[in-house]
């Protein structure tokens, strides 16, 4: 081979090379990683994420601490519902082979548990940072058993930090649902061994969750997964104005996203 002949051949090589390199490939089912483009990897968001590489919903790794770049957060990215790039925070749903334990600990809450591909609670310091970075909006997309399918979104949504006990900051509504959620802005985050609500009792314990509970609430996603009508009275997976609380959802889905520049 000539001089030339050799060059060209380096030259394709390393464009093919490129190309393997770039975009993005399979971690298991439905599971993402960005491969290459490593300075430009680091996504605060699904919105970022969206916005750069315009991907399929699955499981991504994210970075959205403030104070620590380096620390990478898996989540799952919708990237199909109203354009894309939310950050899903909380899924409960019926499908799962075996549903989560959601009557959990005030630290369990700040932390994270659950499958991301099945029930999970992403976890109230990764809620924080996700909205210390933007302003954001939240969307609640609700299913029940009769195969209604409603939404609530709020265009302001904001969750302090541990010290501040996970404080929501919430207005803006609009939507299907109706608003079960703006009754709790102001609210700290209270677990069945952590009561900081409004009320003389225990909410936690007698709704059988974790949530901004005031006294108690209109909406209780985190409540037990009882199915459709319930005798019990206010235990189950419920948003009022929707289906009352009397009856626990099918399917529920929290998730944010920046609200500037949403034009995709
Ligand atoms: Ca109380």
């Amino acid at each position: 081979m000539t001089a030339l002949q050799t060059l060209l051949v380096a030259i394709v090589a390393m464009v093919s090379l490129c190309l393997t390199v770039a975009g993005t490939y399979n971690v298991g089912e439905n599971e993402h990683q960005l491969r290459g483009f490593r300075h430009l990897g680091r996504f605060r968001n699904c919105y970022e994420t969206k916005k750069t590489y315009d991907l399929r919903s699955g499981v991504y790794t994210i970075y959205p601490y403030k104070c620590c770049p380096e620390v990478g957060v898996k989540v799952y990215c919708d990237m199909d519902t109203e354009g894309g790039g939310w950050t899903v925070i909380q899924r409960r749903t019926n499908e799962s082979s075996s549903r989560e334990n959601f009557y959990r600990t005030w630290m369990e809450y700040a932390l994270g548990f659950g499958d991301l591909k099945g029930e999970f609670w992403l976890g109230l310091d990764v809620i924080h940072a996700l909205t210390d970075q933007s302003l954001n909006a939240i969307r609640f997309d609700l299913s029940d058993y009769e195969g209604n399918v409603t939404y609530a979104k709020y265009n302001f949504f904001y969750v302090h930090n541990r010290k501040e006990k996970y404080k929501l900051q919430v207005r803006g509504y609009n939507g299907t649902a109706g608003d079960s959620f703006s009754v709790h802005n102001r609210m700290k985050f209270s677990a069945a061994d952590y009561d900081l609500d409004t009320c003389a009792c225990n909410c936690a314990k007698r709704s059988q969750g974790a949530w901004w509970y005031a006294k108690c609430y209109q909406s209780n996603l985190n409540g037990l997964p009882h199915e459709d009508f319930h005798a019990s009275y206010a235990d189950g997976i419920s948003w009022s104005t929707f289906r009352g609380l009397n009856y626990s959802l099918k399917f529920t889905e929290m998730k944010v996203r920046p609200v500037y520049g949403n034009n995709f």
